[in-house]
């Protein structure tokens, strides 16, 4: 039978990103001074080919109190926050960020960072030298595609902040939104497989139906995000769905299924996803890499973040 770690070891021959976790553990090696530098560098770079759109105020008010605070700091009392926040210091701020959801955290910045091109927050001082590692690892920041770099983004800004409860509190995260009405959704087609639940999933999820979605779950199915160990049991899953996943545009392309042992079958999909973040202005190569049990329903999925194009045509043996 399947257990987790074996359900985890289907389609080997996916070659995930790898340039991803290994720059992260790069960055996470510098001072807090160049690492703000150095996402401050990476950002304005980006923003000359994509642009990050602006979160919604349901979003930004649980992070309004703390960019109050901010604000009203002198620029020297404003660089030590941000210091504190990635060196993540046990400070009341560093605090009250580990509890935000991971949209809640990038909207934060997003307030920052405008705030620092205008002037109004501690911009990076002017002519700020990056240190010799940290200048190598801009330069494979910019080295990666897009979606690869906006993934180490978000790393950078999730793993911020002093977290006591390592990530098993309650988290602060923006309401959910009503599921799209029936009539206005779209469906996806996906060359080369015929599957209800693999359909299903990208259509419920593309709808933010997340009630409807996670009754495609076994009780003790998993959901593995790009990088991350598998969530386990509909519980967490639908959490993680509500709290992270709203507004995603899942666009497969195409895919192939084949029998597994005990009944299962195993299902590979290629295909583009796009974050609300920046809308058709990034898509990412992703693969979902399902196994379903006789009655079709998930056991469990994978979600990677290709190495490059070329992955997307990579399904038959
Ligand atoms: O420190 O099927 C400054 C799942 C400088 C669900 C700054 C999925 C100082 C199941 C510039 C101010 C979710 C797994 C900082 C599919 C400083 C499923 C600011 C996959 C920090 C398909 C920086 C979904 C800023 C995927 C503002 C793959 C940075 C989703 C902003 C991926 C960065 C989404 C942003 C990604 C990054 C979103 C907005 C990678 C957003 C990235």
């Amino acid at each position: 039978m399947f257990t987790l770690a074996k359900a985890s070891q289907i389609f080997p021959e996916t070659l995930a990103a790898d340039a991803v976790p290994a720059i992260t553990a790069r960055f996470r090696l510098l001072s807090a001074e160049d690492q703000l530098a150095l996402i401050w560098y990476a950002y304005l770079e980006m923003g000359t080919t994509i642009t990050v759109a602006a979160p919604g105020a349901a979003r930004m008010q649980f992070a309004e109190p703390v960019l109050a605070q901010i604000k009203a700091l002198d620029f020297a009392g404003q660089s030590q926050v941000m210091c504190d926040l990635a060196n993540s210091s046990d400070t009341p701020i560093g605090r009250t960020y580990a509890t935000w959801s991971v949209n809640i955290k990038l909207g934060f910045w997003y307030q920052l960072g405008q705030w620092m091109a205008a002037g109004q927050v501690a911009p990076i001082p002017e002519g700020y030298q990056l240190s010799a590692n940290a200048a190598a690892v801009l330069a494979s920041v910019k080295g990666v595609e897009q979606g690869q770099q906006i993934t180490l983004l978000r790393n950078f800004v999730v793993d911020m902040g002093y977290d006591p409860m390592k990530g098993e509190g309650q988290r602060v995260m923006e309401p959910v939104a009503a599921p799209t009405p029936e009539q206005s959704r779209k469906k996806v087609f996906i060359e080369g497989v015929i599957n209800p639940t693999v359909n299903a999933y990208m259509d419920l999820l593309n709808a933010n139906d997340f009630d409807a979605l996670i009754q495609l779950f076994l009780p003790d199915g998993a959901l593995q995000p790009p990088f991350q160990k598998p969530i386990v049991g509909s519980d967490a899953i639908l959490r993680f769905f509500r709290e992270d996943c709203q507004n995603l545009k899942l666009l497969p392309e195409r895919g192939y299924s084949e029998p597994a042992e005990g009944g299962f079958n195993q299902i590979k999909v290629t295909g583009k996803v796009q974050t609300p973040w920046f809308g058709a202005g990034v898509g990412m190569d992703v693969a979902w890499r399902f196994l379903l049990n006789p009655e079709g329903k998930i056991y469990f999925v994978a979600i990677d973040l290709l190495a490059s194009p070329a992955e997307l045509l990579k399904l038959a043996r």
